[in-house]
């Protein structure tokens, strides 16, 4: 190896890596299907490709309903609404910013709940002394695929007659206690999003087991429209396209493939950063179905590097690692503006957003690939102090 590209070597990397890189599958078949959606000019609103898919999701996960959306924001939104929330909602604010703002978007208040540090989803312990009259929900995020603490706050909802509603975006294929992900709540939100480890390109779903939420979100998602003139509802355009779907199921016919790169980077990257200091890979419960789709580390600044220091080395190199979620929805805007003091509440994801970096993998990264990426994470840790007194004469 060179000297750390933030020296003034060499990148490891002629060109960035990125998190993220879409999983594409057999190209053959995707071609064919679009044909087929060409020659058929029948290009979106309920077409036969959105019904294979729904029913193939259906049954992968074993929920009688799936209801498929142009992507998982969309998803998100119609679920909220057709689950009748309103007031204030119980969400954690380490997620993506979509969960809090398919919220906010309908003018519910987000209560950002702090998370467990082990799993980093919502801490069920801290629930219920966010629950006020206002309260109609609960929306659990299934952060990196790990499951939320779906038998605990099944039992918080039930207790406070709460709605209870999951973001699955990371979570299609991952299971717990041996059920599959997907059959939680009311209702569970799905992402197909590119960078999710199946894609339609853009896209996301609603599954659920309540025919009768079903069908209203099904309403919701094609403007309310019960048959031609007919419209039952308000609605939304919320419809997945049939190019969408095209890729959607043949992403879904190579999901083991992508699920076995993810599983072969993760261990790979899990070998080679054993005993580094001040890094440690979270885990994945590998009794349970998992699709491995996100490598994430948490870095200990007393190690030598900060997690932010770690990252500019590594993007040097052309390694463009991310700091999901960054800097926690309670400091995004309008959220930041609107709950000045909230952070005081949530000092575990205050702490977390500080320590956690995603690395590449996916179908784009060889073995080869994640051995250097790791490489350069334990090299940059070894290098800690010449690395750091560098960075902060650049600043
Ligand atoms: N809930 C949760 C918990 C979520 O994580 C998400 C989405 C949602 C809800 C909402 O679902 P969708 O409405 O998205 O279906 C990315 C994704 O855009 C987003 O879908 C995902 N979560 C989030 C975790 O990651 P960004 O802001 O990081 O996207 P971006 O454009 O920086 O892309 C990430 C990397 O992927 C880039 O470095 C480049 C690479 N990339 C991306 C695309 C789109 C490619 O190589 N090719 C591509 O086509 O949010």
């Amino acid at each position: 190896m060179s000297e750390p590209a933030i020296l003034g070597g060499t990148p490891a990397f002629p060109e960035p890596v990125h998190v993220g890189r879409p999983n594409i599958g057999d190209r053959a078949r995707l071609m064919e299907r679009i044909e087929g959606v060409i020659n058929r000019r029948w290009l979106t609103n309920d077409g036969p490709l959105v019904h294979e898919f729904e029913e193939a999701i259906s049954a992968m996960l074993g929920v009688p309903h799936c209801i498929a959306m142009c992507n998982g924001t969309v998803a998100l939104e119609i679920a909220i609404r057709a689950a009748g929330l309103s007031g204030e909602v119980i969400v954690p604010p380490f997620t993506f910013v979509a969960t809090a703002h398919a919220l906010q978007w309908q003018a519910i208040t987000p209560v950002f709940c702090d998370v467990d540090p082990r799993t980093h989803n919502l801490d069920p312990t801290r629930v219920e002394a966010l629950i006020t009259p206002r309260t109609t929900g609960i929306l659990g995020v299934h952060v990196w695929g790990r499951p939320a603490p779906v038998d605990e706050l099944t039992r918080i909802a039930a207790d406070h007659g709460l709605r209870l509603l999951f973001d699955a975006a990371h979570a299609l294929g991952c299971s717990t206690g041996g059920r599959m992900i997907g059959g939680f709540g009311t209702a569970e939100v799905l992402s197909f999003h590119a960078t999710k480890v199946v894609n339609s390109f853009e896209g996301g779903a609603i599954v659920t087991a309540d025919e009768e939420f079903a069908d209203v979100a099904r309403l919701m998602r094609n403007h309310g429209f019960a048959d031609y003139d007919q419209v039952g509802h308000v609605g939304t355009n919320g419809k997945m396209s049939e190019i969408a779907a095209a890729m959607g199921l043949t992403s879904l016919e190579s999901r083991e493939e992508f699920v076995a790169a993810n599983r072969r980077n993760y261990e790979t990257y899990s070998a080679a950063l054993q005993g580094v200091d001040g890094v440690e890979l979270i885990g994945y419960d590998s009794a349970e179905s998992c699709n491995w789709q996100y490598v994430v580390i948490e870095v200990d600044e007393s190690a030598g590097l900060s997690r932010d220091e770690l990252q500019a080395v590594l993007w040097a190199e052309n390694v463009l690692a991310r700091r999901y979620f960054f800097p926690g929805c309670h400091r995004m805007e309008p959220y930041r503006t609107l709950f000045p003091d909230v952070a005081e509440r949530l000092p575990e994801t205050e702490r977390l957003v500080q320590r956690v970096l995603a690395l590449p993998t996916g179908t784009s990264m060889s073995t080869d690939a994640v051995t250097a990426v790791a490489g350069l994470v334990a090299r940059a840790m070894r290098d800690a102090p010449r690395l750091r007194a560098a960075l902060r004469a650049t600043v």
